[in-house]
């Protein structure tokens, strides 16, 4: 087992790594910007060592000084959480060059799954149920417009490289492909240097509902249900939940066998995540496959009572998981809670936060970094806290959450708390009746609090 775990990241994922590494009595090193001398996660580190300035790329991306910090702390492994170099094939195998063990996949295995197509034609092979479409990337336009007419519009195009919607335009009939194959590779190339392209049928109004799998050193793997990820907006996750509304326990077995399924197929090891399409018909299609620990991970360590992290921690040591699948117990929400503004467009509102009192009581679980005083820097992401309710029931969970976001006192910077709130009221949203399409019509309701 490791002694010392370096851990390449910072906010929640980063305290939340340093106490399962506690509990585990493995020592910890925390690596920060100077925007973040004051953070939680340096306090709560054993050791920690500033790696630059506030800029990502000069710090929390600059894989040398990463390594350099991994050196004179003699840390033999490091946990990257998610984001920043989680699945950066480069630095994986830098890892490996330095004899440090990387906590997540392989640079061989993030080249694979991150290329879409190459993942997509290896999900075929394993007999994970895809999207019909193209046979991997297209290489010219007279093959869009022919792999178009087979696969019948509304077809959606696709960016290799891509993720998150990046690269990606659907096509509803013949004459708009043109401009859609245009802009799609030219966004592409922007993003990632890279415009391979392929083609999918249009699923409309889809749910996306992810599978979370663990994989061990010896080839097995094994699921840990479900999460429903569809309530995002411009493919930024607002909030998560599991069991799935739309789940049934017949659909669960099916999603989970082939999650499994993709995993022992290609040897996966870790903590990974298998993102499905589900359409309204309960037919589910593999999206993409992530290789890092994601952001809504504790609702299923909620509902499965198990520590992801520890796992994680334990599979990459050699320990072999234990074989069995995990069902939910029990239900719960997470509610993303950003420093932005939901009435202005959700804009960013970074600062410092004055005034904070954290919810609790039964069934309350707040991963969270920020405190009274603390300044919310520029330079990263806006999530500073997931509120996670769990409950019997989902009806529980929800009014756990609505009990929970009210108790919520954060002054100083906007936040997304009132969003929440007046999501957890939406009659869609309580009738589990929402699809990815879902924030497209939703209004933020008169800012009441400062009439
Ligand atoms: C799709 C789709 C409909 N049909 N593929 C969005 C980003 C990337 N994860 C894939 N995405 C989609 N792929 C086909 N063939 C609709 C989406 C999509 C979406 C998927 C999951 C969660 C939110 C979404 C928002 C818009 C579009």
């Amino acid at each position: 087992m490791f002694k010392k775990i370096l851990i390449a990241n910072r906010g929640e994922i980063a305290l939340r790594i340093i106490r399962t590494c506690k509990e585990m009595g493995i020592k910890t090193v925390a690596v920060y910007s100077t925007a973040d001398a004051e953070s939680l996660h340096v306090k709560f580190a054993d050791e920690a060592v500033c790696i630059g300035p506030p800029p990502s790329k000069d710090s929390y991306l600059k894989m040398s000084s990463i390594i350099a910090a991994a050196e004179i702390t003699n840390a033999d492994a490091i946990h990257p959480g998610y984001g920043f170099l989680s699945e950066n094939a480069k630095f994986s195998r830098i890892c490996v060059e330095h004899d440090i063990k990387f906590i997540g996949a392989s640079g061989d295995m993030i080249d694979k799954m991150g290329d879409k197509a190459n993942a997509k034609t290896t999900m075929i092979e394993a007999g994970v149920p895809c999207v019909p479409g193209s046979e991997g990337v297209i290489e010219t336009f007279e093959d869009c417009v022919k792999t178009a007419k087979e696969t019948g519009y509304p077809v959606m195009l696709k960016a290799s490289a891509g993720g998150g919607g990046k690269g990606m335009r659907a096509v509803w009939k013949a004459e708009d492909l043109r401009d859609a194959w245009d802009s799609a590779r030219q966004e592409s190339r922007a993003a990632f240097g890279n415009d391979d392209m392929y083609m999918e049928k249009l699923i409309e109004e889809p749910r996306h509902i992810e599978i979370q799998i663990i994989g061990d050193s010896t080839g097995k793997a094994c699921h840990l249900s479900e999460r429903d990820c569809s309530v995002q907006r411009r493919h930024q996750k607002l909030t998560e939940e599991t069991p799935s509304p739309f789940m049934t326990d017949e659909l669960r077995e099916k999603m989970g066998e082939a999650a499994v399924k993709a995993s022992e197929y290609i040897k996966y090891e870790g903590a990974g995540t298998v993102e499905f399409l589900v359409d309204k018909h309960r037919n589910f299609f593999f999206m993409e496959m992530n290789t890092r620990i994601q952001v809504e991970h504790p609702i299923t360590e909620q509902v499965v009572d198990y520590d992801l992290i520890r796992e994680q921690i334990r599979v990459a040591a050699g320990i072999p998981i234990s074989g069995k699948n995990y069902y939910p117990k029990l239900h719960a929400i997470e509610c993303r809670i950003n420093a932005e503004d939901p009435y202005h467009g959700f804009r960013p509102s970074p600062g410092r936060i004055t005034t904070l009192h954290a919810p609790g009581g039964h069934g309350v679980r707040l991963d969270t970094h920020v405190y009274a005083g603390y300044m919310i820097p520029p330079n990263y992401d806006s999530m500073i806290a997931k509120l996670i309710t769990t409950a019997q029931t989902r009806e529980e969970a929800i009014s756990k959450m609505k009990r929970a976001l009210d108790e919520f006192i954060i002054e100083g910077v906007k936040t997304t708390i009132p969003f929440h709130r007046q999501l957890m009221d939406h009659p869609d949203y309580v009738a589990g009746n929402y699809t990815t399409k879902f924030m497209e019509d939703f209004v933020m309701e008169k800012n009441v609090s400062t009439i």
